[in-house]
């Protein structure tokens, strides 16, 4: 389903949004988001996410998706909708998933993507959050032998096309005057086939994909070591188009409530024990007084239908990274020493 396909040869948006030629409610109804109009009038909204990486974006035995990434759509869905059950997930490939945001063929993108300055600046595209501070790592065979990503001068490296990992690479073994040879593959069960089969020395992509790929191997994941050096910054990020700032301040005020809710110690499971608290913040944050959904063209369940529906912060975190093994780190609330801050609701 394509919503505003105004793609030009080169991929960039060349036009504006607010001429799509349908599913616009009358003027009187408008939220002051073209997004959020359009996915109120179709009751759904569409999000792009990888559709392969457990952790993040995978389908369970039952098909439903599982993932801090697809939780994130939910959580959208839920404060925009109501209801996170609206949510419609869209795959993408780590190629085409900015020309899919640009073209509206998804009205946002959670998707393991790192947020940088030539993506935000060229794409078109706006970054409204990170939902998981990453970084590039290197995977190799434990039978390598290697202890440090400072031995594989010479060595062959798997790699994804379009991905920001091949820049990391690039300036780590520049960096450290030594030599590679990529071996880039677009397709990820390809790639993890080519590594595991020995074409390559080492696989390369963010840390977190390493580290949720090599549980996956299960009792084989002692064959594959991640080496300790973290080569670079990825900030995950969650993006829109540019030029809906209503539609940005919504994810971003999404995340902004799922933290405080996490920092109150409000949960999915416990939030209706808050509706006579007498904590300004909270009863702000619930919709008790204030209506702080107003501004966000939302009404004034927003934000607890995101907790009541889909939870805290740390409930996307431990429901769907803990069980992969990894530690929640930098990851974790400004108060607990990480680099989640939430601004105030209010
Ligand atoms: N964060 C990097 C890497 C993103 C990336 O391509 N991640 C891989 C590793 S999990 C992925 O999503 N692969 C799934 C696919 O391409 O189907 C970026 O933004 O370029």
């Amino acid at each position: 389903m394509m919503r505003f396909v105004r793609i030009g040869a080169l991929g960039v948006m060349t036009g504006l949004m607010a001429g799509a030629g349908w599913g616009q409610p009358a003027a009187a109804q408008t939220s002051g988001s073209t997004t959020l109009d359009a996915s109120r009038a179709h009751g759904q909204v569409l999000c792009g996410i990888a559709g392969n990486v457990p952790g993040f974006a995978l389908p369970d035995s039952q098909g439903v998706m599982k993932g801090l990434d697809a939780d994130t759509c939910r959580a959208v869905t839920a404060a925009a909708l109501g209801d996170a059950g609206k949510v419609k997930f869209v795959a993408t490939t780590t190629q085409n998933r900015f020309t899919a945001l640009q073209s509206g063929e998804v009205d946002l993108l959670a998707r393991n993507t790192t947020w940088t300055l030539s993506r935000e600046g060229n794409l078109g595209l706006a970054f409204a959050w990170v939902n998981y501070y990453d970084g590039t790592g290197f995977l190799v065979k434990t039978t390598a032998g290697v202890k440090s990503a400072k031995d594989m001068d010479g060595a062959t490296i798997c790699v994804q096309p379009g991905s920001s990992t091949e820049l990391a690479i690039n300036d780590y073994f520049r960096l450290n005057k030594m030599k590679f040879t990529p071996i880039t593959i677009a397709d990820l069960s390809e790639i993890h086939s080519a590594f595991l089969s020995g074409r390559c020395d080492a696989y390369s992509t963010d840390a977190s994909a390493l580290a949720t790929f090599r549980f996956t191997q299960g009792p084989k994941a002692d064959d594959l070591v991640l080496l300790p050096e973290i080569i670079s910054k990825e900030p995950l990020g969650v993006m829109v188009r540019k030029g809906d700032d209503k539609w940005f301040d919504i994810i971003r005020w999404t995340f902004a409530a799922m933290i405080t809710a996490e920092e109150k110690g409000i949960t999915s499971a416990n939030v209706d024990t808050f509706k006579d608290s007498a904590d300004p913040d909270i009863r702000r944050l619930l919709g008790i007084e204030g209506d702080m959904g107003k501004a966000l063209g939302l009404d004034s369940k927003w934000a607890y239908n995101v907790i009541k529906q889909v939870g805290n912060l740390g409930e996307m975190w431990d429901r769907n990274i803990t069980p992969m093994g990894v530690p929640r780190g930098i990851n974790n609330l400004w108060t607990k020493g990480g680099l989640q801050y939430a601004p105030p609701i209010r």
